[in-house]
């Protein structure tokens, strides 16, 4: 049995944002203390975490003077020394501050479109300075309330243009940087455009430099639309385009909860982690989530601590998954090929359409073999209930 203790090879990261939450939410105040980059950092080396990511303005505040940003940029390098933590990924904050309430690369406002370049590039330039190779871009207010005042082909040209501009910045100033684009289908109330994984995937086929840009897909996010987390992922790993990933928890078709890493969907969380260490996924493991509201510190801790054992033990569970001699029968039982249709595999060919076009198929035959799923997927539950 492991100790399900986490170590830097596990890769964990959580955003500044996430463990220094303060419990806030649009119906309740903040039930925290606000914590310092300093302390979060701090406080994620406590529980074992490998990195930490942040919006440019959890480290610096939209308002700090030079001289301030420099000051925080100092200490913040200096924690990030003692702990040993890293930045893996970085990201620009283009939703709170209200110049963005309609939008920011999509917004009306050529202006507004011009600050969140502006915006960025400068959040561009921190994230590199501190480390980042994966640079987030989640459109929060890209997006309408009503579709009146907002021609939806005008805000893809918007949107795509600003991405091949930043692309360009990259290239300009020799970042070694990979954009990860996060899909959510709405906020409280608005739709946001490209609203899942698989809308990402097909709008980077559309821009300058695809090679140079993936996605960052959310669990609680294609939740909210209803979808299978596992199989957006696959999708995108399949496309050579998982540059990252946010791991959390969230009930189907609610607003974004932002839960705790398996608090919610042990099952889907299971199949997610087999996934991404069946195919050797090595990037980070980022949690974006945060404590319950009704928590203090100590159950902030807890709550890191809790998304990184969870991810811990379900990954011994798809070790066991592999190792299990009766789910692996069941598996190659499911996949058996008597090798009678071969012929018709693969790339096609005139000869082969024409045989193929020819095959006498016992149509009745092939709809009365059945599959073990019922007992395959007991088993599973057995083994995540640890009765296996
Ligand atoms: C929301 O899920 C978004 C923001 O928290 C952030 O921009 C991004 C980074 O993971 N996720
Ligand atoms: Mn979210
Ligand atoms: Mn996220």
């Amino acid at each position: 049995m492991a100790d399900y203790q986490p170590h830097p090879q596990h890769k964990f990261t959580f955003g500044l944002w996430t463990v220094g939450n303060p419990g806030g939410d649009p119906f309740g105040k903040a039930v925290r203390k606000a914590l310092s980059p300093v302390e979060i950092v701090q406080l994620l080396s406590e529980v074992g975490a490998w990195g930490v990511n942040f919006h440019d303005n959890d480290l610096v505040p939209i308002e700090a003077t030079p001289a301030e940003r420099d000051r925080i940029v100092k200490d913040f390098k200096q924690v990030l020394n003692d702990t040993g933590l890293v930045v893996p990924m970085a990201t620009t904050n283009l939703f709170y501050d209200p110049a963005f309430r309609d939008g920011a690369f999509t917004s009306n406002d050529p202006k507004v479109r011009a600050y969140a370049l502006h915006k960025t590039m400068r959040a561009m330039d921190l994230g590199v300075e501190l480390g980042a190779q994966t640079y987030v871009f989640w459109g929060g207010r890209e997006g309408t309330e009503s579709d009146a005042g907002k021609n939806a082909l005008d805000a893809g040209k918007r949107f795509r243009e600003a991405l091949n501009f930043l692309c360009e910045y990259a290239l300009d100033n020799q970042y070694d940087l990979k954009f990860a684009l996060e899909a959510k289908p709405n906020e409280p109330r608005g739709d946001i455009y490209l609203p899942t994984t698989g809308a990402m995937l097909g709008f980077i086929a559309t821009l300058d430099h695809p090679e140079m840009v993936g996605v960052n897909p959310e669990m609680a996010h294609e939740h909210m639309a209803g979808l299978n987390f596992m199989h957006a992922v696959a999708q995108a790993w399949d496309a050579g385009k998982l540059f990252h990933i946010d791991l959390n928890d969230q009930n189907y078709a609610r607003y974004d909860q932002d839960l705790r890493f398996g608090s919610q969907s042990i099952k889907q969380a299971f199949f997610l982690v087999k996934f991404l260490e069946d195919v050797g996924y090595a990037g980070a493991r980022h949690f974006d989530a945060h404590a319950y509201r009704t928590d203090n510190l100590d159950g902030v801790k807890a709550f890191a601590k809790g998304c990184m054992r969870t991810y811990l033990v379900l990954k011994e569970k798809a070790a066991q998954f592999k190792a299990d001699p009766e789910i692996q029968a069941l598996l190659a039982q499911i996949n058996a090929d008597d090798g009678s249709v071969a012929q018709f595999s693969g790339k096609y060919s005139a000869d082969k359409a024409k045989s193929l076009k020819a095959y006498e198929f016992d149509r009745v035959a092939l709809g009365q073999r059945g599959q073990p799923y019922e007992q395959l997927d007991q088993l599973t539950i057995d083994l995540l209930l640890g009765v296996r």
